[in-house]
């Protein structure tokens, strides 16, 4: 997963590096990363909104050097302008956190024939983190995500190109994270493969009380749950080492893997 947000791939300007955002998602690729999701807005709790040119001029060149040398593309925005930007030069899919609730979204997506991940949110990425509620958390978000499937299929969308995405940290408390991983295997049942994010997030802080830039371990403990409760894309930062662990994984749950 490629950031490109001035404070990511910064050269020390406002402005962003398309070399060395490059350079770092050939080396994902290199490591066996199978999709590079480019975003230009920070999601994180607290972020605030940049324009959907501010936003376009950020992606533009480096989604289309990657989609020039072949690679998958997925393209992590809200905003329907920007989605039918991305579509336009080949994007392979829409990462979406609002789940394409914006107006326009759902029709930008539907007249292309690109794929597209649905996450499930509560409230905004300003605020989201502080009061999060829920009844039933995986009740609630099963049925968020099952809504915006029909959305979607409603809008001429086949279950080929969707995907879903409970949302780990968006809107949830640690509690909530944990219920939603514990009973990640409910979601399976909506018929679609998920997606999940769980790499370096603050979940890791509080189980493990370490800064972002060691919270590796506790990652790709997070990725092998996940894959166990049914996750089928696995969205980190550290793709050389996540890509081990999952070997490993495969090869004890795999009843037909020979030594
Ligand atoms: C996610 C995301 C996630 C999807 C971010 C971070 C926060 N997109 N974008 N799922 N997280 N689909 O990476 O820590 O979990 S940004």
């Amino acid at each position: 997963m490629l950031n490109v947000t001035p404070d990511s791939f910064s050269d020390g300007g406002r402005f962003v590096d398309v070399a060395a955002a490059v350079a770092a998602a050939e080396r994902m690729r290199a490591a066996g990363a199978d999709i590079i999701d480019v975003g230009g807005e920070s999601t994180r709790p607290g972020a605030a909104e940049v324009s959907a040119d501010e936003e376009w001029q950020r992606v533009e060149p480096i989604l289309r050097t990657l989609l020039e040398r072949g690679a998958l593309v997925s393209l992590d925005t809200s905003k329907p302008e920007v989605m039918r930007a991305g579509l336009a030069l080949g994007a392979h899919l829409i990462n979406d956190v609002y789940a394409l609730r914006r107006p326009g979204a759902i029709e930008a997506v539907a007249s292309s024939k690109a794929a597209v991940c649905l996450m499930h949110m509560q409230g905004e990425p300003r605020t989201m983190q502080q009061a999060p509620h829920y009844v039933d958390v995986v009740a609630e978000v099963r049925d968020f995500l099952g809504k915006r499937l029909q959305a979607c299929r409603a809008a001429g969308i086949s279950d080929d190109r969707l995907m879903i995405d409970p949302g780990f940290g968006f809107g949830k408390t640690l509690p909530h994270n944990l219920a939603l991983l514990r009973r990640l295997d409910e979601l399976k049942t909506l018929g679609v493969p998920m997606l999940v994010g769980l790499s370096r997030k603050s979940m890791l802080a509080a189980l493990t009380g370490r800064p972002v830039e060691a919270r590796l371990a506790g990652s790709l403990a997070l990725a092998l749950a996940a894959c166990e409760g049914g996750a089928r894309i696995i969205r980190v930062h550290d793709v050389a080492e996540t890509v081990d662990a999952l070997k490993v994984w495969r090869a004890f749950r795999d009843e037909t893997t020979s030594d």
